[in-house]
């Protein structure tokens, strides 16, 4: 017997979205423009759990428009991964796109504005053969969470207390001279990556005080319960990484904390304990945030964040890092990576708490 596929005859009518646009919410601008023309929008990012054709309308007394992404989109490159666009088929200066959407993916429905610096509330119903899930991304008028990105922050406060949502790695230093300590050599499968280092080096962190400066340093612990040590307490010739990726970041900022410990091996600076902080702009290919620190017998290998006591050079309170991020990088993809490495002689330990990484200053 046949079997017989056929869609619903009735479609399902979605609760209407409704949201505004103001003059807080983010901006495009046109490009090759003299002044600054701002375009304010809002991405909502869409989802469905039946496949099949979906038409979205807006209702406003403001002249919409809509772009329709396939899984991500760049508020500087507004045709990538464009699906439809639409400004006046709904009638009334309302936009309607008719679109294929697949069950197993993530759309972004932009709303924004024919004219510059227009603002005002606007709903968007959805109908199709199934309820379809709209989230704004953006800040939205009607949700009092700091929404930052399609993959948002997961676990950046590590209060799992364990390390999901990171990558971690690790290996030994083996002669790596600090100038060539690459984190994503020890984030990659094969050599120098160590699978019993990456997993017995780091580890989650509870209340209390560092083990080898326990009088000179504050909490190890942020907020919250847990924080993530990056290497361990003791010497070996070892080097721990961990990181974490976001992308399509619609945030104004990225915060987190860091505590660092090098101890001084009276070595060069090639050869001493070191910690390398880096967030990366993957979009752009920039360097948001770097901070690269050694233990070496002479100045320079830190700035004043760190103090002095023995052998150690250490941060004697938490490091709070908070980018403001540009707005041609707003929608682009980050990853913050932190490493340490004991000293490549093996004698001499580094490591560094990281803490609280999110979307509003800690
Ligand atoms: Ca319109
Ligand atoms: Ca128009
Ligand atoms: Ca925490
Ligand atoms: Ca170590």
């Amino acid at each position: 017997m046949l079997s017989i596929l056929s869609e619903s005859t009735t479609p399902f009518e979605s609760p209407l979205y409704t949201d505004a646009l103001t003059s807080n919410s983010l901006f495009y601008s046109l490009p090759g423009a003299v002044n600054e023309r701002r375009f304010y929008f809002q991405a909502i990012e869409v989802t469905v759990s039946i496949p099949g054709i979906y038409t979205f309308q807006s209702n406003s007394t403001i002249d919409t428009m809509c772009y329709f992404y396939n899984s991500s989109f760049d508020p500087y490159n507004l045709t990538k991964n464009l699906i439809a666009k639409d400004d006046e088929s709904g009638g009334q200066l309302q936009f309607r796109i008719d679109v294929p959407l697949e069950s197993e993916l993530t759309y972004i429905l932009v709303v924004t504005t024919h004219f510059e610096s227009i603002t005002g509330t606007y709903s968007i119903s959805a109908v199709g053969p199934a309820i379809v899930s709209l989230t704004s991304i953006t800040q939205s008028t009607t949700s009092s969470t700091p929404i930052s990105s399609l993959s948002s922050f997961v676990n950046g406060d590590f209060e799992t207390g364990n390390c999901t949502g990171w990558t971690i790695g690790g290996g030994s230093r083996n002669n790596v001279i600090s100038s060539q300590l690459k984190p994503e050599d020890y984030l990659s499968n094969g050599s120098p990556c160590n699978s019993s280092i990456t997993s017995s080096r780091s580890q989650i962190v509870t209340s209390g005080n560092d083990s080898n400066l326990p009088n000179e340093m504050l909490n190890i612990v942020h907020s919250g319960n847990y924080a993530w040590r990056v290497e361990d307490y003791t010497t070996g010739g070892y080097v721990s990484v961990i990181s974490q990726q976001m992308n399509n970041y619609f945030c104004r900022n990225i915060s987190f904390a860091w505590l660092a410990v090098l101890e001084n091996g009276d070595h060069t600076p090639d050869q001493s304990a070191a910690v390398i902080i880096e967030l990366k702009d993957l979009t752009a290919n920039a360097t948001a945030l770097s901070r690269v620190y050694n233990a070496n017998r002479d100045d320079g290998g830190r700035d004043d964040r760190f103090n002095n006591s023995g052998n150690y050079f250490f941060t004697p309170s938490w490091q709070i890092e908070n980018l403001l991020i540009a707005n041609n990088s707003i929608g682009h993809n980050f990853t913050l990576t932190v490493l340490a490495a004991d000293c490549s002689p093996t004698g001499h330990r580094g490591y560094v708490y990281l803490d609280s990484f999110g979307c509003v200053a800690p």
